[in-house]
């Protein structure tokens, strides 16, 4: 057997006593060089310890919660015969010491991890790289990436490992808003399992992307209600947890506003009135040349049919229009597709279909996907007005509220015409206040002339 070489905790600045909290490598192991072997955190971020040559490890000399510092034996590796022969390698192999070594150019493939000169702690673009698992998952071999969490929230770094850091970002939680448990306030897989929970419950603010300072919102209300009388207790269904989710999400983060607007369908009416006595079996209702004027509107205002996507708008070049349905076990918002290319009749067949499928549970997903602008409507119910809540990525959608006759000034006498309400919320990030009333009062025009539709 070749001779064993050390590995070592190399240059990690001014740390001392930092503690593993993964070791990543057995004896037996193939390592390459700079694989990490173990991951230490400080305060300030966690980072990995890298195999110094490619080789096979034959000892590991530390477990998780020993605390090490610069210089500290990690592991003892067999070099690579071919790896063993090379200088560098055995340089490499060698303790790290405080040289005049620079920063290796794997830091600066991340310079947007490298926290502002001024900026204290010292980055960590020594030989020891912060990372976490997902940035080096698929790849063992790739060098670990630059991750400096205090240079991306500078006084504020939740203690996580790089498993529960995963864990966290794959159920979108920010860990700045969990408290740790466990020893030295660090946050455990179960301290973000009882924030979701928390959270579905209702006793937190979902905080998503974007970052942005968060709600930092006080508890939710937990009262003992069966102190003041009877209740009975019902879990949510799946569809009321999940629109939640994206309702509290959507509603939290789009600024939204309201336009509302009043049509004049008393023509429309009439028309849709012979349709229906035209085609019995089809039910025509007013939602069909809703969706008709929406698409109108959308192709009038390019903005509507739009998605943010970081710095940049997507325009879709396609009509995808979605309805909010309301299901016995909740609300869900079936698509219905290329609704620019559809007649009155195949938009009432489509509509009926859909709905059906939604109260019968049998939607697909891919039924509610691609959506480009949404409708909700609550005139078969009753209302004047809503506030709907966007469908996001949308940064529309119209509200419609139930039709009712009102005497109308038309210059010489109040006339009786049939008005029917719509509330259109939009994000003002995407769409101006003066386009949103253009929007509106277009899609008046259109429904009151139904004419328009053909220029
Ligand atoms: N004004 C007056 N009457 C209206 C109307 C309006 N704006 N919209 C529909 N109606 C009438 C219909 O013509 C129909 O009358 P008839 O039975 O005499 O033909 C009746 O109201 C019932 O219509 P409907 O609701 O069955 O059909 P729809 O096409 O208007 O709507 C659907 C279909 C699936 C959208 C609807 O059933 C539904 O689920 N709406 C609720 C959506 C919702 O919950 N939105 C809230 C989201 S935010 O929480």
């Amino acid at each position: 057997m070749a001779e064993l070489k050390e590995a070592r905790v190399p240059d990690i600045g001014d740390d001392k006593d930092v503690p593993v909290i993964e070791v990543l490598v057995k004896p037996g192991d193939t390592v390459s060089k700079d694989q990490g072997l173990v991951t230490l955190e400080s305060d300030k971020a966690t980072m990995e310890v890298p195999a110094p040559f490619d080789g096979v490890v034959r000892e590991v000399k530390v477990k998780v919660g020993d605390e090490l510092s610069e210089g500290s034996v990690v592991a003892l590796i067999e070099p690579a015969a071919e790896a063993a022969d090379k200088p560098s390698a055995k340089a490499e192999a060698k303790p790290a010491q405080k040289t005049e070594e620079k920063p290796e150019s794997r830091a600066e493939a991340a310079p947007e991890a490298k926290p502002e000169p001024k900026s204290e702690p010292e980055p960590k673009s020594g030989p020891v790289q912060p990372s976490t698992p997902a940035m080096n998952a698929g790849n063992p071999h790739s060098p670990p990436v630059t991750f400096d969490a205090e240079a991306l929230m500078p006084g504020k770094v939740p203690h996580a490992s790089p498993a529960v850091r995963l864990f966290a970002r794959e159920l979108g939680v920010d860990l700045g808003q969990v408290s740790g448990s466990a020893r030295g306030g660090r946050i455990s897989k179960e301290d973000v399992q009882a924030y979701v929970k928390s959270v579905m419950a209702g006793g937190g603010a979902a905080r998503t992307g974007g970052g942005g300072g968060g709600l930092d919102l006080i508890p939710w209300p937990k009262v003992d209600f069966a102190k003041f009388g009877e209740v009975e207790r019902k879990p949510l269904s799946r569809i009321q947890k999940l629109s939640g989710a994206n309702l509290a999400r959507n509603w939290a983060m789009i600024p939204h506003v309201t336009q509302f607007e009043d049509a004049d369908i008393t023509e429309m009416e009439a028309f849709r009135k012979r349709l229906g006595e035209e085609n019995k079996d089809t039910k025509v209702t007013p939602l069909v040349f809703l969706i008709k004027a929406a698409v109108a509107g959308l192709k009038k205002f390019p903005a509507f049919n739009a998605s943010l996507d970081g710095d940049e708008l997507v325009l879709k070049q396609y009509f995808n229009i979605g309805i909010a349905v309301d299901t016995p076990d909740g609300l869900v918002v079936p698509v219905i597709r290329d609704a620019d290319r559809k007649g009155l009749l195949d938009l009432a067949r489509e509509l009926g279909e859909i709905s059906a499928k939604a109260r019968d549970k049998k939607l697909s997903s891919a039924d509610m996907q691609g959506g480009c602008f949404s409708i909700s409507s609550l005139g078969g119910i009753g209302g004047t007005a809503f506030t709907p809540i966007i469908n996001a990525p949308e940064v529309a959608i119209l509200g419609v509220s139930r039709s009712a006759m009102k005497p109308v000034w038309n210059g010489k006498e109040f006339a009786p015409r049939l008005m029917l309400p719509l509330s259109l919320s939009y994000d003002h990030r995407v769409i101006d206040g003066a386009a949103a009333a253009r929007f509106t009062s277009y899609l008046s025009q259109v429904l009151g002339d139904l004419r328009r539709l053909l220029l």
